[in-house]
């Protein structure tokens, strides 16, 4: 049987072997969130980066920068961090450069690996149906914040188990918490994550209709892959 392990924050993933893995990388709020709902909606490719500097600079290249520290857009860039902003034709066919304070953070952090997907709740089922297929160990990387772990990527860790319970056994009691953790919560999410580190970081920015959104399951049929330092659908 194949396996699924959990890394709770990027800042463990040194405990994790990567080479032959699939990680799926997951940043609930709002990060992954944000780049399946842009591929959804026609985005060519998304080019992550971890340094602000490195992102501002794709700008001349003619990509769209897209981003946030701390939550809020960075000052220049054309766009931030909420799904919201990446809904339409705006952008269709267009190449983005991305930063985030995490996600992006959690994808340079798992370069090492066999291949790299982009999970959400919004593609849940892409992701799962994707990995059934795939002939590679799993390990889901939550992106946490700041090096810690946070409720909602540890919930969508544990919905990803649940799904797959049946083909990929545990590989450590990791997954086996997140999948207890998702079994309290997935008859409502929202309520769960009211009291959530990060929900109130954003609630204070007046984003609470971005969470809703997040945890909305199986909304798009896309699948986000690393191929040469881009994500791209194919
Ligand atoms: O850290 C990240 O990658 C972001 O998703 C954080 S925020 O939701 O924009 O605050």
């Amino acid at each position: 049987m194949k396996t699924i392990d959990v890394c709770l924050s990027p800042e463990l993933i040194h405990l994790y072997p990567v080479h032959d893995k699939t990680v799926v990388v997951v940043d609930i709020l709002r990060a992954t969130s944000c780049m399946v709902t842009a591929f959804a909606h026609g985005v060519e490719s998304i080019t992550p980066f971890a340094s602000l500097d490195e992102c501002r600079e794709m700008k001349m290249k003619g990509y769209v920068t897209s981003g946030e520290r701390d939550g809020k857009k960075v000052e220049g860039f054309d766009k931030g961090n909420s799904p919201f902003e990446y809904i339409g034709d705006e952008l269709k066919g267009l190449k983005i450069a991305f930063t985030t304070t995490n996600g992006t953070q959690a994808i340079e952090k798992s370069r090492g690996a066999k291949e790299v997907i982009i999970g959400s709740f919004l593609n849940l089922n892409s992701v799962a149906k994707y990995l059934l297929l795939s002939d590679h160990n799993v390990l889901v990387v939550c992106a946490g914040w700041k090096g810690k772990v946070n409720l909602e990527d540890t919930l969508f860790a544990g919905a990803l188990v649940d799904r797959l319970k049946d083909y990929l056994g545990p590989d450590c009691d990791a997954p086996l918490a997140a999948q207890h953790l998702y079994n309290i919560a997935k008859h409502d999410m929202v309520s769960f994550l009211n009291t959530s580190s990060h929900v109130k970081r954003l609630n204070q920015l007046n984003i609470h209709d971005d969470m809703k959104f997040c945890v909305t399951l199986d909304q798009y049929n896309v699948l986000p892959r690393l191929k040469n330092g881009e994500l791209r659908l194919r």
